[in-house]
C-alpha cells in the first residue's frame, strides 16, 4: 500500500506515522508514506496558498491552483490516478468496513485541508471520496487521515504478527472483547474470576463469549442488531436483557 498525504503540514503527518508498527511496516517494504507540500506547488511569488472567500465570510480558502497541480503531478510521477480521500466533516463517517473496502487499493490519496477548507473546484475535479472520522471540530484533515491509515494498515498483509490477525476476523463478530486479567491473581482484595484459573478450555470460551455479549449489552447495545449469536447465546442475551428491566423497575421506583 503506497499513501499520498497532500498537506500543508507533512511533518506533522510523518512525525506521527513513522513509530511503532506503522513505521515497522514501512521499513518491512509493506507500505510506504509520502507527505506531499501542497505549497510546493504555488506559482505565486509570496507562495500563498489561500485566499479570502468570494462572497465574503470568516477566514481563509486553499485556492484550487495548488491542490490540482499536486495531484497531477503525483499522477505523472506514478503513472496512475489513484482515489483521492478528502478529509471532511461533511463526509462519510469511517469505519471498519470501509477501511477494508480501501485496503484493497494499491495507491491512496489523502487530501487534507485546513482554514476553512478547499475551493469546491479543486474538489470537483480530483476528489472521489468524502470522509469524515465523527461528529466532532478539529482543526484539519490531518489527524483523520493518520487514524484512517493506521486502521487500513493493520488490514495489509503482514503488518500485523500473525497472533493479532487472527483477531480482526473476531472483530467482525460485533461484539466487544470480553475483560483480560494477568498475574497477580489476588490484586488489592480482587481476584482473577476463578473459571480462567480452572484450565478447563470450554468453560473459558463460553465465559469468555457471554461476557462479551454482556459488555456489548451495556456499553453498545446498537452492535448487538449486526451480532452473529447462537441459539444458546441469544437465550443468554435474553435473560440479560429481562434483568435489566427488572432493575430499570426497581430503581424508577425509588
Ligand atoms: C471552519 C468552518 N467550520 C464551520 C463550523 C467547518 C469546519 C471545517 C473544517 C470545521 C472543521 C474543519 C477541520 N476539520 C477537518 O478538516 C476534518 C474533520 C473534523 O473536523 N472532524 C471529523 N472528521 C474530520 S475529517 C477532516
Amino acid at each position: 500500500m503506497n499513501y499520498h498525504i497532500l498537506t500543508l503540514f507533512p511533518e506533522m503527518v510523518l512525525d506521527g506515522l513513522n513509530t511503532s508498527i506503522i513505521g515497522r511496516a514501512v521499513d518491512k517494504g509493506l507500505l510506504s508514506i509520502e507527505a506531499v507540500n501542497i505549497r510546493d506547488y504555488t506559482k505565486e511569488k509570496h507562495g500563498h496558498v489561500d485566499d479570502a472567500p468570494y462572497g465574503g465570510g470568516a477566514g481563509m480558502v486553499m485556492q484550487a491552483a495548488p491542490v490540482c497541480d499536486a495531484y497531477e503531478d503525483l499522477c505523472r510521477k506514478i503513472g496512475k490516478r489513484p482515489r483521492v480521500l478528502y478529509m471532511t466533516p461533511q463526509g462519510r463517517v469511517f469505519n471498519q468496513k470501509i477501511a477494508e473496502e480501501l485496503s484493497s487499493e494499491e495507491d491512496l490519496v489523502f487530501l487534507c485541508g485546513h482554514y476553512e477548507g478547499i475551493d469546491e473546484r479543486a474538489l470537483e475535479r480530483i476528489v472521489t471520496d468524502y470522509l469524515s472520522i465523527g461528529d466532532y471540530v478539529l482543526t484539519g484533515g490531518e489527524l483523520p487521515a493518520m487514524v484512517m491509515i493506521d486502521c487500513i494498515s493493520r488490514l495489509v498483509p503482514g503488518v500485523l504478527n500473525n497472533d493479532d490477525s487472527a483477531e480482526i476476523e473476531s472483530f467482525h463478530d460485533n461484539l466487544l472483547e470480553y475483560p483480560q486479567y494477568t498475574r497477580p491473581e489476588v490484586y488489592e482484595g480482587m481476584r482473577v474470576p476463578e473459571v480462567l484459573l480452572s484450565g478447563h478450555h470450554k468453560n473459558i470460551e463460553t465465559w469468555r463469549r457471554q461476557q462479551s455479549i454482556k459488555r456489548t449489552l451495556e456499553r453498545r447495545p446498537d452492535l448487538l442488531a449486526e451480532a452473529n449469536l447462537t441459539k444458546r447465546e441469544q437465550q443468554y442475551l435474553e435473560e440479560l436483557r429481562r434483568e435489566q428491566k427488572k432493575e430499570l423497575a426497581i430503581s424508577e421506583e425509588l
